[in-house]
């Protein structure tokens, strides 16, 4: 039975960097999961249409999967691929979307940020070719939200998202699958896992943590049951509605635990982390922290070591807020390097026109174009990949690499939950003061240009203005400060922070000591203390 329900525009359902995000309340609320996926179905046509769907596991993940299922037969789709569980990790989906040639796919997460009854829940739109649906899509869905009079539901029990098979839900087929086995064997094509097994039995020891999120059935199979590592290398590999309490962001500050350990004496050879939808990634030498903007560099120079890459990169490409350390090793190597806005799907047009095969952006997001989507278990098994051929620590590989490549110095301070009309007022003077600052200098430091970031799309030719204010020094040292798209309080200032040292002088300096008179610089120049009233960042990455 398909019920035609009558509603009103719900304000402020506008997609930000990664999708709909919002309080899970929010979501929660009377019509508001309906009308955006109503947007959704109206924008992109569900008729005849398959669809995949599944989501990190969070608060709100098993109910919304079933509201969504009963629209998309509703709207006349077909077919909905879903998760056991409802789960899926993100490039997983995106994997699925792929392999299935759908049409398109719901991926229910607020990614790194906290789940539960009174936290973030969110709901994204991926297209055909696995990625993200770029802002010509979203800001249609948005548009569709201002105006929906109705949605279209089917009166119908749950389906069993437990029970592996298919299933019908009206006239529609659902086919609930396992929602690891095929981005495991897909893992398997690219990596060497004769190696990393070999590696694994020779005693390198290693700690993924889940962080309670989505990756841990993956992680769990693909690095202790197929790779062989022990037993009890995967932690926090039980994905809860809640994260058990924690942000499931794999950065210093919150994968604390996982930093103790790779620091302490007795730690292990690699430490790895990755977030609540599993797409994001953090990488821990002994004794070493990796930067994301490092890894990134350090993949696609030696990227040609696993089977999937060995004949070479087709391109690389990073978001602009992104440490140039990635354009170094792409120019050594002959290859183009593509600077695009943050998010992901700003590559996917690169991907499918066969020019960028590595991207990555400073936020431990690292992918290829296997997937359409970036890819925290990817990254990590690249990194084992590495480690089992080139036989070297993590420190030996990176120390090396800076050796010949020079260092990026690089470090991200996020200020967060402010004001948004103090966020706001703060933008606007800095803008204002662009065309002033060359020539100008601060902290001994010389404004070389500055700029407020516009990308023109090399393939598709759309523009895309207003994605972050840069500042570059004479000495090549840059500050970009950007506004979060993500965030679901206030407003969030983040601020990154680059200077290059080339070749080995200064190997060991700390990254914040050797950026003190950039932060110093930054702070100068944007008044932020004066605008916002703080004057020391919340999260330092
Ligand atoms: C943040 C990161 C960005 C990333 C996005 C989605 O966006 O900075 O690099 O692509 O999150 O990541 P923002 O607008 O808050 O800076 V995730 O793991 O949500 O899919
Ligand atoms: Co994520």
């Amino acid at each position: 039975m398909i019920t035609t329900v009558a509603t009103t525009p719900i304000a402020g359902q506008k997609p930000g960097t990664s999708g709909l995000r919002k309080k899970t309340p929010v979501f929660m609320g009377r019509h508001y999961l309906e009308n955006f996926v109503q947007a959704i179905f109206d924008v992109v046509g569900a008729k005849g249409k398959t669809f995949v769907l599944g989501g990190d596991g969070r608060y709100f993940n098993d109910r919304a999967a079933q509201v969504i299922l009963r629209m998309a037969a509703a709207n006349g789709a077909a077919r909905v691929i879903v998760g056991q569980g409802a789960l899926l990790s993100t490039p997983a989906a995106s994997h699925l979307i792929r392999l299935n040639q759908t049409d398109g796919g719901i991926i229910m997460s607020a990614s790194h940020n906290p789940g539960g009854p009174n936290e973030d829940f969110g709901v994204k739109f991926n297209m055909p070719n696995g990625g993200p649906a770029p802002e010509s899509v979203t800001e249609a869905m948005y548009q569709r939200t201002t105006e929906l009079a109705e949605y279209r539901i089917c009166e119908a029990q749950d389906v069993d998202l437990d029970r592996i098979g298919r299933h019908r839900l009206g006239e529609m087929v659902v086919d609930v699958v396992d929602p690891v086995a095929d981005y495991a064997a897909l893992m398997e094509t690219l990596f060497d896992f004769r190696a990393i097994r070999a590696m694994f039995a020779s005693g390198f020891r290693m700690r993924m943590d889940s962080m309670c999120a989505v990756t841990g059935p993956y992680a769990v199979e693909i690095l202790e049951n197929r790779l062989g590592a022990p037993k009890g290398t995967c932690v926090n590999a039980i994905p809860l509605p809640d994260f058990g309490g924690l942000h499931p962001d794999p950065n210093p500050t919150w994968a604390k635990a996982l930093m103790d350990e790779m620091f302490a004496p007795d730690a292990p050879d690699f430490g790895a982390a990755s977030d609540g939808d599993g797409d994001r990634n953090m990488v821990v030498g002994r004794g070493i922290y990796v930067s994301p903007s490092d890894s990134l560099a350090v993949l696609a120079a030696n990227a040609h070591l696993a089977p999937g890459y060995k004949a070479g990169l087709s391109g690389v490409a990073r978001s602009m807020p992104t440490s140039a350390a990635a354009d170094r090793v792409a120019e050594a190597l002959g290859l183009a390097c593509y600077e695009t806005p943050t998010g992901w799907k700003f590559f996917g047009n690169l991907m499918d026109a066969g020019r960028a095969t590595i991207c990555g952006e400073e936020s431990f997001g690292t992918g290829s174009d296997h997937v359409r989507e970036k890819d925290g278990l990817w990254a990590i098994l690249l990194w084992l990949n590495i480690l089992a051929v080139r036989k070297q620590s993590v420190a030996e590989i990176l120390r090396e690499h800076w050796a010949k490549y020079g260092r990026n110095y690089y470090s991200r301070h996020d200020f967060e939950a402010i004001e948004t009309a103090k966020a706001d007022a703060l933008f606007a003077a800095l803008r204002a003061a662009l065309a002033d600052l060359p020539g100008r200098q601060v902290e001994g430091l010389e404004v070389e240009a500055a700029d407020d970031f516009a990308y023109t799309d090399p393939v598709d030719g759309s523009i895309s203005t207003k994605q972050g204010v840069r500042v570059l020094f004479k000495d090549g040292s840059r500050i970009v400060f950007r506004l979060s798209g993500t965030g679901t309080e206030g407003a969030t200032l983040r601020v990154y922070l680059e200077r290059y040292a080339p070749g080995p002088a200064g190997l060991d300096l700390d990254a914040q000591a050797a950026l003190a008179p950039v932060v110093r610089a930054a702070h100068e120049l944007a008044g932020i203390a004066a605008f916002t009233g703080r004057s020391a960042p919340d999260v330092v990455t």
